[in-house]
């Protein structure tokens, strides 16, 4: 049956080829613009969702979150979403079958305004944007201390990448139990980030991290980024019990993770929070990114870069740049300008 495998199209309880002329509503049309096949209807019963997971067309929807009927819907979109990313993380309104019962599809008609948008793009040339996840209000950074070798490159760019969206960044450096991470960690010494160790030993992820990491998620939706083979999906499952996300094993010879987890998936952390595992990356494009969003993430730096040229780029190389003057007189700690020009640099 087509209208259970294809992308549902229609607006009509009624399987897709059932249409015939008689459904096209033609109506005056003063502006011009082109007849609509049919007259939407407002959906004033819709119910609200979460997306949970995307695949192939399908989304899964948790609905009536918190409430008596939480339940767990499959839904496809509605014809008039065709052009629109629908993301982990979307707040989104449902008509149709909403039970949830086995067979059942509901159909989203509605995509709630986001607060915020994670996007990569494919690489820094490239302003074509691919939405991540929306409406995390975290990121979580995770870098393993070797076995893959961590990189601060990719880090300042998930750092650059959360800046420009307005999400706060959290770093969590896995794999402690193989290589002491403070000499990586001192890269990022000019930031005001958390950081949380984690180590993995015979009964799995050590509890300290995990005791430090429930606080930090414990009322955010945050999301997991980084290479593949850091240990994502490793601390999720640890975090949320029962999960069961496949993990994969890092290549002894190329210290490359095996891209292991796919798909980007919303968990709800028993002791507060979402989560939301993304499968690694091995680039993080920022053509998107505006510059400015990033100067505006360090709150203490803005106010003397108000006295800076017009057009300054605040490179150590920038003419009468009051933040290298700043620096060098003193009034301001070197270490945290160093770290605003490192994710600028990252950029060009
Ligand atoms: N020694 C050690 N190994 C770890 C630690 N955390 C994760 N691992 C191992 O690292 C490997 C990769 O872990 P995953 O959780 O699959 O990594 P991932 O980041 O989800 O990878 P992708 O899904 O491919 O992006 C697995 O073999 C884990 O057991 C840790 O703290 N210490
Ligand atoms: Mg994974
Ligand atoms: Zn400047």
């Amino acid at each position: 049956m087509s209208w259970l495998t294809g992308d549902d199209d229609n607006d009509d309880d009624r399987p897709f080829g059932d249409w015939d002329e008689s459904d096209v509503h033609i109506r005056p049309n003063p502006k011009g613009n082109r007849p609509r096949t049919k007259q939407r209807p407002d959906h004033v019963d819709s119910i609200v969702g979460r997306i949970l997971s995307v695949d192939r067309g399908r989304y899964t929807v948790l609905a009536d979150e918190d409430g008596a009927e939480e339940r767990i819907l499959t839904t496809t979109r509605a014809r008039e979403l065709r052009d629109q990313a629908i993301v982990t993380g979307d707040r989104v309104d449902l008509v149709g079958d909403t039970t949830g019962d086995e067979g059942s599809l509901a159909r989203i008609v509605r995509i709630r305004p986001r607060t915020t948008l994670l996007r990569r793009s494919g690489d820094d040339t490239d302003e074509i944007e691919r939405i991540i996840v929306a409406n995390a209000d975290q990121l979580m950074i995770v870098v393993a201390a070797a076995d893959p070798e961590p990189r601060a490159r990719l880090v300042d760019r998930y750092l650059v990448a959360a800046y420009d969206a307005g999400i706060a960044p959290l770093m969590v450096i896995t794999k402690t139990d193989l290589q002491d991470p403070t000499e990586f960690l001192a890269n990022f010494a000019g930031l005001d980030i958390p950081v949380i160790r984690s180590a993995q030993g015979a009964q799995g992820i050590d509890t300290r991290a995990l005791d430090e990491l429930a606080p930090a998620l414990a009322g955010h939706t945050t999301v997991a980024v980084g290479h593949s083979g850091v240990g994502k999906s490793t601390l999720v499952n640890a975090l949320v019990p029962g999960t069961d996300r496949a993990v994969g094993v890092v290549n002894a010879v190329t210290g490359r993770g095996r891209h292991t987890s796919s798909s980007t998936v919303s968990l709800r952390v028993p002791t507060g929070g979402w989560i939301i595992d993304t499968p690694g990356v091995r680039s993080f494009g920022l053509g998107h990114v505006n510059t400015d969003n990033i100067l505006k993430s360090f709150s203490d730096l803005l106010e003397v870069a108000a006295d800076c040229p017009r057009g300054c780029t605040h490179l150590p190389d920038a003419p009468d740049c009051a933040l290298n003057e700043a620096v060098a007189e003193g009034r301001l700690p070197a270490e945290r300008v160093d770290s605003l020009q490192r994710l600028l640099a990252s950029l060009r």
